[in-house]
């Protein structure tokens, strides 16, 4: 066997014995090169590693039975096998079914081609990293803060969905769709002004101050991993602002979002701004620096949100902005609108995304809804919000549900439309 060559994949984020039995194994067939998957590859089918491809290939290089680490882009094995045609493959026998099934046909076929042959010991039960990270699910801040920026360079785009309690955090947490290898979901959470205040019964214009924003946000964070963009608004009085910072580096938020007007704050999507005004850009960039300054993490990152548009401002006006915010230190860029359709936002991406101020994109498609991620993708966009859904969602479930007591005088005609008091019983594990 000395001659033999035996390929394994693995994330190897966190190691454990099921790793070590297969490694151990592949030794015996000969010489081990290990196909690392990328941070691309593992977010393509489940969370973002905790550790980065630099640290786990760190890890992998220091054990000793394994002779090569080399990278795999992608879930498929092909390119990497075509480009080493090793003798064996040594994969756990968990694949035979399940949505790595498809996966290991193509590792045989592959294989055959050269007469290479697939090995698969039996699958070390009950243990992978996914469990054990469950159990760490009280990240440290630090760690959190972190991943936003590390999604944007691993995803295509990095899908945020607003989250205004603890209970809504949890489905941005956990709902996931599989398809095959991949999976849908959740990247972050988007702490919003105008969700975070209905919530209260107070107007999204300010009156809900940052103290009692912050701890909310604060019962949000401790049941959840993802990671946080806090809408703050047009971040306050300039004053006040380093505090803000330092309570939400504390709590682990990963971005601030700060929107570029001033006066007595009106929502964006109201169709009638008369009375809201734009902030002059020295005054704006005066905040994007002071936070820039007093920021403990470059991990942390200031987003800057372009209201030109909303005021009937315009494309100029709005680029201009852009490349002043951008120059100021803005990480991300949001340009918002509250056209039906994407038009306006895509004219301002083809020209900014050019420039040499370019930053990652935001967009909220609120009103533009039609507008699919694909074609945010197409156009240059990074980051989407969905930045009220999940409270637009709840509150005409609960208004059906206690109009239908009044109308039926019994909760009865409810039963099949709500969730079952089991069901609620057992939603915390
Ligand atoms: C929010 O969600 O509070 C926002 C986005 O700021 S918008 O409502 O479109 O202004
Ligand atoms: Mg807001």
């Amino acid at each position: 066997m000395e001659n033999k060559i035996v390929y394994i994949a693995l994330s190897a984020d966190i190691l454990h014995e099921g790793h070590i039995n297969i490694i151990n194994t592949a030794s015996k067939y000969g010489k081990v090169i290990a196909g690392l998957l990328t941070d691309t590859a593992i977010s393509s089918y489940k969370n973002i590693p905790t550790l980065n491809y630099k640290q786990r290939e760190i890890v992998l290089k220091n054990i000793k039975l394994v002779k090569k680490v080399i990278p795999q882009h992608t879930l498929d094995y092909r390119p990497n096998l075509n480009l080493i045609k090793p003798d064996f493959v040594v994969h756990g026998d968990d694949w035979k079914t399940g949505p790595q099934s498809e996966t290991r046909k193509q590792v045989i076929s592959t294989l055959k081609k050269w007469g290479g042959k697939l090995i698969e010991p039996k699958y070390t039960k009950n243990i992978s990293s996914t469990a054990i990270k469950s159990k760490l699910i009280n990240l440290s801040p630090n760690n959190r803060v972190s991943i936003l920026k590390r999604l944007l360079n691993t995803k295509k785009i990095v899908r945020v969905l607003e989250s205004h309690s603890p209970l809504s955090g949890l489905i941005a947490e956990n709902v996931n769709i599989r398809k095959k290898n991949s999976i849908k979901q959740f990247d972050a959470m988007w702490s919003s002004s105008l969700t975070d205040s209905s919530l209260k019964g107070k107007p999204d214009n300010q009156v809900l101050d940052f103290s009692s924003r912050f701890s909310g946000l604060g019962d949000l964070l401790d049941v959840t991993s993802k990671p946080l963009i806090f809408d703050a608004d047009n971040g306050g009085r300039i004053e006040h602002l380093s505090y803000s910072i330092k309570t939400l580096e504390r709590l682990g938020v990963s971005a601030i979002m700060i929107e570029d007007k001033i006066g007595l704050k009106k929502n964006s999507l109201f169709s009638d701004q008369s009375g809201s005004k734009q902030d002059t850009i020295k005054d704006f960039c005066k905040k994007i620096q002071l936070i820039k300054k007093v920021r403990k993490s470059e991990d942390f990152l200031i987003g800057a949100r372009i209201e030109s548009f909303i005021l009937g401002k315009g494309l100029k006006d709005s680029l201009k902005r852009a490349s002043a915010y951008s120059e100021a230190g803005a990480d991300l860029i949001l340009i918002h609108s509250k056209e039906k359709t994407p038009k306006e936002i895509f004219s301002f991406s083809k020209i900014f995304r050019k420039s040499k101020y370019s930053k990652p994109l935001v967009s909220v498609p609120s009103t533009y809804s039609k507008t699919n991620e694909t074609m945010l993708i197409k156009n240059g966009f990074q980051i989407v919000i969905y930045a009220n859904h999940m409270l637009r969602a709840a509150y005409p479930a609960m208004e059906n549900a206690a109009i239908s007591i009044l109308k039926n005088q019994r909760s009865y005609e409810l039963e099949n439309k709500i969730s079952s008091v089991k069901k609620v019983i057992n939603l915390i594990k």
